[in-house]
C-alpha cells in the first residue's frame, strides 16, 4: 500500500471530468486500498480519485468517529435527492479553509463495489454531504464553486497567505 499525493487548488487537474470504470481487476482494488490509506493518513472523511490525479469514477468515504466504516463507490450516480442541509465543509485540496455549503439532505445512490457488484444506498446527513462533495470532484467541481465570488475570493486569499507563511 502507499499514500498518494493530493492535488491542491488551483491545480487545473482538479477540473478534469472522470471517466467511468470499466475494468474491475486487481489494479482497481490496489488503487482503492491506496485511496483509503491516503484518506486516513490525511485525516479526511472522504477522497475522490480526481484529487490524486486519477481521472476515474472512484470515491472513498468514512464518516464514522472510529474510522472503521470504509465505503468505496465506483461509478456512483445519484438517483434521487431531497431536502436541504447546510454543513461546514472542508476539502483536502483546500488546506485550512472551511465554508458553509447547502446540499441535499438525503440522496439515493447507485454505484458498484470493487468487484463490479451493484450497490444501492440511501444516506442522509453528513454522509450525504460527503458523497455529494466527492461526486462533485469526479465532475471537476469543488466546494468553493458554490460560494459567492466575494466569499470565495476572501477564502482563497486567506489560503494563499497561509501557504506562503508555511512555505
Ligand atoms: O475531509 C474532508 N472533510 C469534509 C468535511 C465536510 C464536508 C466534506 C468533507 S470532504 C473532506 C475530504 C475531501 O476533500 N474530499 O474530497
Ligand atoms: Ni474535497
Amino acid at each position: 500500500m502507499s499514500t498518494l499525493a493530493i492535488l491542491e487548488f488551483p491545480d487545473p487537474r482538479l477540473r478534469t471530468v472522470a471517466a467511468p470504470v470499466t475494468v474491475f481487476d486487481a489494479e482497481l482494488k490496489q488503487f482503492v486500498a491506496d485511496m483509503y490509506e491516503t484518506m486516513y493518513a490525511a485525516n479526511g472523511v472522504g477522497l475522490a480519485a480526481t484529487q490524486v490525479n486519477v481521472h476515474k469514477r472512484v470515491l472513498v468515504a468514512d464518516m464514522s468517529d472510529d474510522r472503521n466504516a470504509p465505503l468505496a463507490l465506483i461509478n456512483p450516480e445519484i438517483l434521487e435527492k431531497d431536502g436541504q442541509q447546510v454543513y461546514q465543509e472542508g476539502c483536502l485540496s483546500f488546506p485550512g479553509i472551511y465554508a458553509d455549503v447547502t446540499r441535499a439532505l438525503r440522496v439515493k445512490v447507485r454505484a458498484q463495489d470493487v468487484d463490479g457488484k451493484e450497490i444501492l444506498i440511501e444516506v442522509e446527513g453528513p454522509l450525504a454531504v460527503c458523497i455529494q462533495h466527492e461526486m462533485d470532484h469526479l465532475a471537476g467541481k469543488v466546494f468553493v464553486d458554490y460560494l459567492s465570488p466575494l466569499k470565495r475570493g476572501m477564502l482563497l486569499k486567506r489560503m494563499e497567505k497561509q501557504r506562503k507563511a508555511s512555505a
